[in-house]
């Protein structure tokens, strides 16, 4: 019995679909056909889809039992999975055949489609490489699962109100999540609080409040292959804690209490990404993911081998960007209070077991715990780390006689206001390989933050360029695309990537660049119709879309564009009989909730908006719109109709980008700085088909060391003062002209004056350009035929091989 398999493959026509979502639709949600609503039969469609994939998902389990293979775990704390449905149709080769039962059910697919919610577990780029890569490890056959946090509340929803960004909660979980499966079994309880004592050697840790973490699982398939894996996320309950005496005495809040601090702990995503604030709550949520996720591989482990003595030969935990750090002296804690191994072996296998990835070098974005703070909520684990320290600085001896100060710069203790635990330092200490998520990222890397420790172990770091699955980034996302792509080289491309090359002997046959330019232009109008039916405003889909879509930040430089488009409207209305480009810019994006430089931005976005877009003198000419509550469904419908993505922080600044590398698979042309992954689409794109402005990284540091200095921009550079101006002195804000009175980010500290002439100048090439059509539409297909290298299959290959040392299951 255990080894059955309920074949349940009614899906290949479209009869037997029907009867499938009907089924569920009256067993699983109790809805009669005659009433049920789109969602009820959207529910009903993501159930029987489900049921499909499950097979592939229990073969999966077993076959990787039985080949007894070595898995990666990725613990995030964030991941941006998107909607569910159509990828998982894809991947099943059942797309059409659901369409036509849905029809001959007078329902339209991607009407249906639309009605799914889009979990916002995450931020930004971090998050959304979580699951590019869950999608990759699948669909490559290795044995991986993600783990991460199920909170009630993902990323707020966002309402721009007279131009202003308000935060709405997500309640994204109300609606159901049909693609969940529920786990009850796998609960584990979650400790934090009370004190140590020591007998001996032997460490207690008592006293301690406790919570309940509850699996819920999602299926990843993956693409034409029978292999699924999971991703697991943990929700936090109160377990038996709820006071049932206090309930009947009528003391409903008392009753309440403890109950809602448990929960707590999984309600909402925090809301920032790049500066950390170091909240007890968000510690808290750290170490929860960290306890339940070790818990559940442990269990898993001892139940396949019986030991955990082999368990750096069978499992890899990948650690995404500091967050998840705690499983460092989790595991020493479990090895050696839990199963007595000593401080020498658990700390062997821990080395051995952790890989970490960077994504930022931006200091305020590096995550330090108060020591106090950790030493009340972790206190084993705060002495642990201490003893970690004391063995790092001893086994290090060698370089402190040299260079005393060393130990201050490398220590896992910052002492230099208040301590803190620096989590990166431990990071580094415990992982046998480091990497950086862009060439020039590990090259900074390990010149910048990480200098000292690539001294003491320069064999652990190393790149891992990003990249983007295109299952969903062309497949999903850009159906025409993808159709077109088919009719010439045929399917295999969404499997391997590489073979979009053989699309280069048509780079200039007049009927596949007319084909491209068709599905540029039919994206496009769908975009225009969003924004007409969403935002009242009407824009021109023979206009150049010239988009940046990202969360809001200086380092982003939103108003370095937004700086161009002032510009360009003043030299429109000076000289208004010239042949402009028609363009329209879109701008989307979050920006932090206490990140008042950032709403700022997004405010003075809405307000440049309203004037231009009510300024008939330039209204054939130039348009701006910023679309609100960006997410992957929402990049899912802009990136495919963009013309040029602006991709332009300042070199040095954005370790990656991943956007950059979608809108240039959809035949984006990239106007962009000499930073993050750009360095190497510009390498593979080739330099006449990217638009390339701006300092270099040596160039900005040589202008930080001599003392930078805005004035000398602006004062040289009449279109730059002009804009500056207007905004400062309230052109753009007649209602309050002292709203931006102290905006012009006159200390500039990511430098946009400096870079301002050098973008203008980008800009204007790339008007030129685009009024050659034909041109246009070949750069674009060199764009999209030379980026294969950018698949998030090659990237998980490079970390398979290099730093997991997985081999595929074979199924
Ligand atoms: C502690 C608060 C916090 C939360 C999230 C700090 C930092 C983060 C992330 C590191 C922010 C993030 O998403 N980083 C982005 O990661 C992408 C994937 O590697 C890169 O492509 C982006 O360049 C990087 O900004």
């Amino acid at each position: 019995m255990s080894n059955t398999i309920l074949h349940h493959s009614p899906l290949s026509s479209a009869e037997g679909v029907k009867n499938a979502i009907v089924q569920k639709l009256i067993f699983s949600i109790g809805r009669d056909p005659g009433v049920a609503s789109q969602r009820d039969w959207l529910n009903a469609t993501l159930l029987a889809v489900r049921d499909l994939v499950s097979e592939g998902w229990l073969k999966t389990q077993r076959a990787t039992q039985s080949q007894n293979c070595r898995r990666v775990y990725y613990l995030s704390m964030e991941f941006l999975m998107g909607r569910t449905l159509s990828n998982a149709m894809l991947a099943e080769g059942i797309y059409d055949v659901v369409r036509e039962a849905l029809e001959q059910l007078g329902l339209n697919l991607e009407d249906v489609i639309e009605k799914e919610v889009d979990p916002g577990l995450g931020n930004g780029g971090l998050g959304r490489l979580a699951a590019c890569f869950l999608d990759s490890i699948a669909t490559l056959n290795y044995p991986g699962m993600g783990y991460g946090i199920r909170y009630e509340y993902g990323m707020f929803r966002q309402k721009i109100v007279d131009g202003q960004q308000v935060e709405r909660p997500d309640a994204w979980l109300e609606k159901g999540v049909p693609w969940e499966f529920i786990r009850p079994t796998k609960r584990y309880k979650v400790e934090f609080g009370g004190r140590i004592y020591f007998e001996g050697d032997k460490c207690h840790w008592v006293d301690t409040s406790q919570i309940v973490a509850l699996g819920y699982d999602q299926i990843i398939p993956g693409y034409e292959t029978n292999m699924a894996n999971s991703l697991r996320l943990w929700s936090a309950h109160a377990g038996d804690v709820f006071d049932l005496t206090k309930f009947n005495r009528g003391d409903y809040f008392a009753a309440m209490e403890r109950q809602n601090s448990s929960e707590n702990v999984s309600r909402v995503l925090y809301p920032d990404d790049s500066t950390y604030a170091g909240r007890e709550l968000r510690l808290r949520q750290e170490y929860f993911l960290v306890s339940a996720s070790l818990q559940d591989i442990l269990n898993r482990h001892r139940w396949e081998h019986k030991t955990l003595t082999n368990l750096a030969d069978k499992v890899a935990i990948h650690l995404n960007d500091t967050h998840p750090v705690l499983a460092i002296p989790e595991l020493m804690r479990i090895l050696i209070d839990k199963e007595e191994f000593s401080w020498k072996a658990a700390w062997e296998i821990t080395c051995k077991v952790f890989s970490y990835t960077n994504h930022t070098l931006m200091s305020e974005a590096l995550e330090t715990w108060p020591v106090d703070m950790m030493g009340a909520i972790l206190p084993r684990h705060l002495q642990l780390i201490l003893e970690i320290n004391e063995h790092f600085l001893e086994s290090i001896k060698s370089y402190t006689e040299k260079d005393p100060d060393l130990i201050r710069r490398v220590s896992l203790i910052d002492e230099n206001d208040g301590r803190k635990v620096r989590m990166a330092w431990l990071a580094v200490v415990a992982s046998h390989k480091i990497n950086g998520v862009a060439k020039l990222h590990s090259d900074l890397m390990v010149k910048s933050i990480f200098a000292d420790f690539a001294k003491i172990y320069p064999e652990r770091f190393c790149n891992m360029t990003n990249g983007i699955t295109p299952r969903r980034w062309i497949g999903v996302a850009n159906p025409g695309l993808s159709t077109v792509i088919d009719k010439y080289i045929g399917k295999s491309w969404r499997k391997d990537l590489s073979h979009l090359e053989q699309l280069k002997q048509y780079a200039d046959f007049p009927k596949f660049m007319q084909e491209v330019r068709e599905v540029k232009k039919a994206n496009k109008v769908k975009l225009a119709n969003y924004i007409a039916h969403n935002l009242n405003i009407v824009v021109n889909p023979d206009a150049l879309f010239d988009v940046q879509i990202k969360r809001i930040h200086e380092y982003k430089r939103q108003h370095l564009n937004l700086l161009h488009i002032i510009a360009r409207y003043n030299e429109i209305l000076r000289n208004p009989e010239k042949d402009w480009t028609p363009r329209v810019f879109i701008i989307a994006g979050k920006a932090a909730s206490a990140y008042y430089a950032a709403k700022q931005i997004i405010r003075l976005i809405n307000d440049v908006a309203k004037v231009i877009n009510n300024d008939m003198r330039v209204h054939d000419k130039l348009k701006l719109v910023f679309i609100p509550n960006y997410s992957v469904s929402l990049a899912q419908l802009i990136i495919p109709a963009a013309d040029v993505s602006e991709q332009i922080s300042l070199a040095g600044t954005e370790a990656s980008g991943t956007s950059n590398m979608k809108f240039a698979l959809n035949g984006a042309l990239t106007v962009g700085t000499l930073d993050g992954a750009n360095v190497e689409i510009l390498q593979n794109v080739g330099e006449d088909n990217i638009f390339i402005f701006g300092n270099t990284v040596e160039q900005v540091e040589a202008l930080r060391h001599k003392g930078y200095q805005p004035s000398a921009y602006y004062e040289n550079d009449p279109q730059l003062r002009e804009a500056l101006q207007q905004i400062t002195s309230g052109a753009f804000s007649p209602e309050e002209p002292g709203r931006y009175q102290s905006f012009s980010p006159l200390s500039d500290y990511y430098q946009a004056f400096a870079d301002f002439r050098s973008y203008v100048e980008a800009q204007r090439e790339i008007d030129k350009v685009y009024k050659d059509q034909n041109l246009w539409v070949a750069k674009a297909i060199q764009n999209i035929v030379n980026m294969s290298y950018f698949s998030s299959d090659r990237t998980i290959k490079e970390y398979a091989d290099q730093i997991w040392h997985l081999q595929p299951v074979k199924l």
